[in-house]
């Protein structure tokens, strides 16, 4: 580890933390970090030569596996074109196209940079299109750091959002309301105080960052119906289960069409890239074809554009989401066999190609009961499969994610390596 922690105590003196965005600092698992070297399939190799079995994946954005060749034979190619032009270009175009063929409702589209970015705008569309400045959003849900999204739920009966960060301005965030994951009787009862004035609910339909939470039957269904009911717009953040939980995404999965969907991760391929789509009369208010502003530099970036462009191609071939959904079944089952034999309390949950466990007898339905979780016991936990050479998402409040590269000697692997660090943690 000694390159990796020379460069932590460079990274230190220079960037807040050492890393560039926080819970790569490993601050909920105690250790510090591996710098990571470089990656190819199911696998990373750190600073120091260290190998790893990797299950965060870029935090779902890798799913061909890393370094996947056609992804980065596009890349190099898009590369000696020229590296950005502020301009449009057919990749985009074709990028849009792909999007709006795959993602039920999505009639039009608009590329970003990031997640943040799509979510960003998604709710300043919903705002615009309704004339409501309410949002509805989950506790333990997060759709990246727009200020009107870095909000708690406040302790007013009401659940007035309180910033979850400094920096939010108190206003602002009493404009979030926030309910339980999964509580639709919280949801109804918000609307039926206020339901004027919400704009829209956001929601991630299959929740990754409080862990893996899955919607319960009806939960989806429900915000569909209140939503019509009462006005309001339906935003599904599919940044993480687009592509991911099955080719269309949860709306596929589940059957519940939203009004705006917002995606990031695999659209990229690993390169920078957000998206936010839908109704056309919805997406035709964005700038310059209507009043409501948004803009970016490198958005639709014919690198990033054409990693997109290559990883959607191959997330499209027959078979492709049954045998990733298969991969990550057989990890949480061999998962769950090597806690059961080590005595100690434990759970899963996996859809699609990303999936959670819990130090807990019965996965959690929302944040409350994820946070019943045995925080330290998971960091010991984490460290001793780390030792072990296995990257799992260093905080017990993230999901963690399969690629096409992770073949069945990749798993029996990694079965076998947690067995060992089970019976230390
Ligand atoms: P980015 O701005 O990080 O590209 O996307 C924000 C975002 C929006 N919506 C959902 C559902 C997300 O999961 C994310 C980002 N996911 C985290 C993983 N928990 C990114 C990891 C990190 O912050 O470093």
């Amino acid at each position: 580890m000694q390159h990796s922690q020379r460069l932590f105590e460079r990274a230190l003196a220079v960037i807040p933390g050492g890393v560039n965005s926080p819970v790569r600092a490993f601050g909920a698992v105690g250790g510090q970090p591996p710098f990571i070297a470089e990656a190819h399939g199911a696998r990373l190799r750190d600073v120091d030569g260290t190998d790893y079995i990797d299950y965060v994946c870029s935090w779902g954005a890798v799913i061909l596996g890393h370094a996947a060749p056609t992804v980065v034979q596009a890349v190099q190619a898009a590369a000696a074109r020229g590296l950005s032009f502020g301009a449009p270009t057919g990749a985009e175009v074709e990028l849009a196209e792909t999007l709006c063929r795959l993602v039920p409702g999505m009639e039009q589209v608009r590329l970003v940079n990031s997640g943040t970015e799509a979510t960003m705008s998604a709710i300043r569309l919903a705002r615009a299109a309704t004339g409501r400045k309410l949002l509805l959003k989950f506790a333990g849900c997060y759709h990246g750091h727009a200020d009107s999204l870095l909000v708690n739920a406040g302790s007013g009966a009401l659940t007035f959002g309180v910033p979850s960060s400094p920096g939010v301005p108190a206003e602002l965030a009493a404009l979030t309301l926030t309910a339980p994951y999964n509580d639709l009787a919280a949801v109804e009862a918000l609307f039926a105080d206020r339901g004027a004035e919400i704009a829209a609910v956001i929601v991630e339909p299959v929740a990754g960052n409080m862990g893996c939470v899955l919607p319960q039957p009806g939960f989806l269904e429900g915000l569909r119906r209140v939503c019509d009911r009462h006005g309001a717009l339906l935003i599904f953040d599919e940044v993480m289960t687009g592509f991911r939980v099955a080719l269309g995404g949860a709306q596929a999965r589940f059957g519940v069409t939203a009004d705006l969907v917002t995606l990031g991760k695999v659209i990229g391929g690993g390169l920078p890239v957000g998206a936010y789509g839908g109704r056309a009369d919805l997406m035709g208010q964005m700038a310059p074809a209507g009043p409501v502003y948004q803009a970016g530099t490198l958005s639709g970036n014919p690198l990033a554009t054409a990693a997109g462009l290559a990883t959607l191609a191959l997330v499209q071939e027959p078979g492709f989401h049954e045998r990733l959904e298969a991969t990550a079944a057989a990890l949480t089952a061999g998962l769950q066999a090597a806690a059961d034999a080590a005595g100690v309390p434990f759970s899963t949950v996996h859809v699609g190609g990303m999936f959670g466990f819990f130090l807990r007898g019965a996965p959690p339905r929302d944040l409350a009961e994820a946070q019943q979780a045995d925080v330290a016991r998971f960091g010991r936990l984490f460290r001793a499969l780390l030792g072990e050479g296995l990257n799992f998402a260093p905080s017990a409040f993230e999901a963690g994610f399969v690629t096409a590269a992770h073949d069945a000697a990749t798993i029996e692997a990694t079965i076998e390596r947690a067995r060992r660090a089970f019976a230390t943690a």
